[in-house]
């Protein structure tokens, strides 16, 4: 059995997962506003993988035996000054992520935790890609600069997740 403090964090994660989730939902509607129909859908599915690593925990606090509990989840900003810059926004927010992922590790670390050492460690991989996957889109925007066909074509390309497998 993982210790109180071990469940209080993972409740705190939960909330931290929720509001990744509604981040990203925030940041779809500001591109479908921008008319950037394949970024917002990007985002939307990103929204929605956040809801479900926010639910991989939820479980995984009941298979523990603790008890989940839900915390307000704040508001998230609505407005970027360019889409370059909510993805960059996007990017620094999941490095906060993974540090905080890395930090209930080296709680369940010094607490002797093995199951929920073992149980983070799917995390730390899905950080590693999200970090690599947002970074790589922002350095797209450096290369497009203020060229509009770049944007529409880099648009394009992000509305195709999930169709290519991604
Ligand atoms: Fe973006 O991985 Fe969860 O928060």
């Amino acid at each position: 059995m993982a210790s109180q403090k071990m469940i209080d964090t993972l409740n705190e994660q939960i909330n931290k997962e929720m509001f990744s989730s509604y981040l990203y939902l925030s940041m779809s509607s500001y591109f479908s506003d921008k008319n950037l129909t394949g970024m917002a859908a990007w985002m939307k599915a990103q929204s929605a993988e956040e809801t479900m690593h926010a639910m991989k925990i939820y479980d995984f606090v009941q298979n523990l035996g603790g008890k989940v509990i839900l915390k307000k989840i704040d508001e998230p900003k609505n407005e970027w000054d360019s889409p370059k810059a909510a993805f960059e926004d996007a990017l620094e927010h999941e490095k906060f992520i993974s540090r905080s992922i890395n930090e209930i590790i080296d709680l369940a670390i010094s607490e002797k935790d093995h199951a929920t050492h073992n149980f983070l460690g799917w995390f730390v991989t899905e950080q590693v890609e999200e970090e690599a996957t947002a970074s790589e889109i922002v350095d797209k925007f450096e290369l497009i600069g203020d060229n509009k066909g770049g944007l529409y074509m880099l648009d394009r390309e992000l509305g195709s997740r999930g169709t290519t497998g991604e």
